[in-house]
């Protein structure tokens, strides 16, 4: 009776005594906004659990490029991490659906909302992602897009045999390549060196990201394209989260969801305060060209065909979750 007793205890709460500590990897570095992420989930944690749950928080680089960061994680290494669905995409097929251009509202907030709610990512692309040990509790913006170059992009044409830096991801580079461009992949720890030396001509990413890595210094254009957001996950070695003692995995969940608004805060910040601070770096000058709509447009169309690409090539179940999360994109943006 007392052993049944102690086993039901042991499965359902932690030991008060019992201290925990995890590690916590990110693909960014400090300052950045998936460091800071997890810098403020480990603050909660400890705090929330009185001192019970130490976290280590990880910058990118120590424990090698993002795809040995997924690695890294499924063994259990690691028992968190930041992870860009990307460096997924030659395991987690489905992921792929944020490399889509033009899918998600052209509204960070109406985005932010969509990855919240959708049951197509937060239970159905979830359960892809558990298949490899990894489970996704939230998806975040890091904010739009933008591309970077040295010289302008204003239309398709500008792409042509264009060298593009992308993460390891087949539908970015059909992305890519529906514009006409050559996409390369590489981590973005060597993308400054390749930018310089023009092994690659231009990459994309959200403006702090742009300017905190220093790509303008080795580009001379950005365009303010907001052809797709850049998404994150926070995610979980599967089997160590499901071991978790009840209360101990509720304070995660608890923490999951605070930080939904508090990264969307600080994101938004970090792309506005940046580009205040790219538009007066004069030292390395950087010509800010943002698309007109009807320029936008002309990529938009070339982009749309490769939502057709994913579904009969890239999913596994015949592009289901796509056409679910186009109409709950749909109940969002009321189009
Ligand atoms: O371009 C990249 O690969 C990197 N960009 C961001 C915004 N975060 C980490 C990622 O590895």
């Amino acid at each position: 009776m007392m052993l049944t007793l102690s086993l039901v205890l042991a499965a359902c709460g932690g030991n008060g005594d019992e201290t925990y500590e995890w590690k916590f990897i990110t693909e960014e570095v400090d300052g950045q906004v998936q460091y800071e992420y997890a810098e403020e989930f480990a603050k909660r944690m400890k705090d929330k659990s009185d001192g019970q749950v130490n976290i280590e928080v990880y910058e990118f680089g120590g424990l090698g490029s993002e795809v040995d960061q997924v690695d890294q994680l499924q063994k259990g290494v690691v028992q968190l991490a930041i992870m860009s669905p990307g460096f997924t995409g030659n395991m987690v097929k489905e992921g792929q659906i944020f490399a889509l251009h033009f899918l998600f509202p052209d509204s960070t907030k109406q985005t932010q909302e969509i990855l919240n709610t959708s049951e197509a990512i937060n239970v159905d692309l979830r359960q892809k992602y558990e298949e490899h040990d990894i489970t996704p509790l939230a998806f975040w913006t890091e904010g739009f897009m933008q591309w970077t170059s040295n010289e302008p992009i204003s239309e398709p044409s500008d792409f042509e045999n264009f060298q593009m830096r992308v993460q390891e991801s087949p539908l970015m580079f059909k992305s890519y390549e529906a514009y006409g461009a050559d996409p390369q992949a590489m981590s973005w720890g060597e993308l400054y060196t390749a930018l310089e030396r023009e092994t690659v001509e231009g990459q994309e990413n959200p403006i702090f990201f742009i300017y905190d890595a220093s790509f303008h210094e080795v580009q001379d254009y950005m365009t303010l394209s907001k052809h797709n957001n850049y998404v994150a996950m926070t995610t979980v070695n599967s089997e160590w989260y499901n071991g978790l003692p009840d209360d101990i995995k509720e304070m995660v969940d608890e923490t999951v969801e605070e930080m939904r608004d508090w990264i969307y805060d600080e994101q938004e910040r970090q792309n506005a305060e940046f580009l205040e601070q790219m538009k007066n770096d004069t030292d390395n000058p950087t010509e800010i060209v943002e698309l007109t709509e009807e320029q936008r447009e002309a990529f938009r169309e070339l982009a749309l065909p490769v939502r057709d690409f994913y579904k009969e090539e890239v999913s596994t179940v015949d592009g289901a979750i796509l056409e679910k999360l186009q109409e709950e994109i749909k109940a969002v943006t009321g189009e």
